[in-house]
C-alpha cells in the first residue's frame, strides 16, 4: 500500500545515518519495524559493526531475527543515534508517540541519544498536536483515582478535550513491558505542550507521557510514490 510504501523509503533513508561502530536504539512500531529489516540487511551486507538497544520486546526480537547485536541500555549507557517512529510530528518537531504502548522506554532511549531522527508517512506532520489521543503510561495501583486527577488537572490546562480512556488488549487492559497501564487522553488541540509535559508527569501514579519535547532533531518523511524529504 502507499502508506506502507512511505513508512519503508523513510525508513531505508533514515538508516543511511547508521555508521560503523554506532550504538544505535531502535524504535517501536510499523515504520519502526521496516527500518529495523533495513538496518539488518546494511549491516550484513557492509559488515558494519553496531550495537542496538530496542525499545520495546517486540522489537528486541526482530533486532535478534534479523541478526543485529542487541544490548541493553545499561550496556550501551548512551547511544549514538535513536530512530523512531512518531503518531503526529509538529513544525518543531514535538512529537506524540504511544501508539504502539512503548513510549515509556521509547523516552529513554531517545533522551539518552546524541541524535534522535524519527521516521514518519506524512500523514503524521500536523500544525498542532491532539488530534492524535495522547498517551499516558500510570501505575496500576489506583488507576481509577490516577485517571480522575488527570482529568481534574485537564480542567485546568490550555487544552481542548476533557476525557481519557484505558487502553484495552481485547477484553482486557493493556499491559506494558513494564507492566503498567495506558491512559489516552481525547484532547483534540494542545495550547501549550511544554506546561502539559510537565504537569502530566507531576500526578501521583504517572510515570512518563508520550509528549516528546526538545527531542527529536531530524524529521525523515515518506510519500507514497517513493519520495522521501529531510527535514533538519
Ligand atoms: O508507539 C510509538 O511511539 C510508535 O512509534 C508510533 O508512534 C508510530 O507507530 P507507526 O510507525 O506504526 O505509525
Amino acid at each position: 500500500s502507499p502508506i506502507d510504501k512511505a513508512k519503508f523509503v523513510a525508513a531505508k533513508k533514515a538508516v543511511e545515518f547508521v555508521e560503523d561502530g554506532m550504538r544505535v536504539g531502535l524504535g517501536t512500531g510499523s515504520t519502526a519495524a521496516w527500518m529495523v529489516r533495513c538496518l539488518g540487511e546494511v549491516v550484513r551486507e557492509e559488515g558494519l559493526r553496531i550495537r542496538a538497544v530496542p525499545t520495546s520486546a517486540r522489537t528486541a526480537a526482530l533486532a535478534r531475527d534479523v541478526g543485529l547485536d542487541v544490548i541493553s541500555l545499561d550496556e550501551a549507557r548512551w547511544l549514538d543515534l535513536t530512530i523512531d517512529g512518531a503518531d503526529e510530528v509538529d513544525h518543531e518537531f514535538n512529537l506524540i508517540k504511544g501508539g504502539g504502548a512503548a513510549l515509556l522506554q521509547e523516552k529513554i532511549v531517545a533522551t539518552a541519544s546524541d541524535r534522535m531522527v524519527v521516521i514518519t508517512d506524512a500523514s503524521k506532520e500536523v500544525e498542532t498536536l491532539g488530534a492524535f489521543p495522547l498517551p499516558l503510561e500510570v501505575i496500576p495501583f489506583g488507576w481509577q483515582t490516577t485517571k480522575a486527577l488527570v482529568e481534574e488537572m485537564l480542567d485546568s490546562l490550555d487544552v481542548m478535550g476533557r476525557t481519557t480512556s484505558l487502553r484495552m488488549n481485547g477484553a482486557a487492559p493493556l499491559f506494558t513491558d513494564e507492566g503498567n497501564h495506558i491512559l489516552d487522553l481525547h484532547l483534540n488541540r494542545i495550547g501549550n505542550v511544554r506546561q502539559l509535559a510537565m504537569v502530566l508527569n507531576q500526578i501521583p501514579g504517572v510515570v512518563e507521557n508520550g509528549l516528546f519535547v526538545d527531542i527529536c532533531d531530524t524529521v525523515v518523511v515518506g510519500y507514497g510514490d517513493g519520495r522521501v524529504q529531510l527535514r533538519d
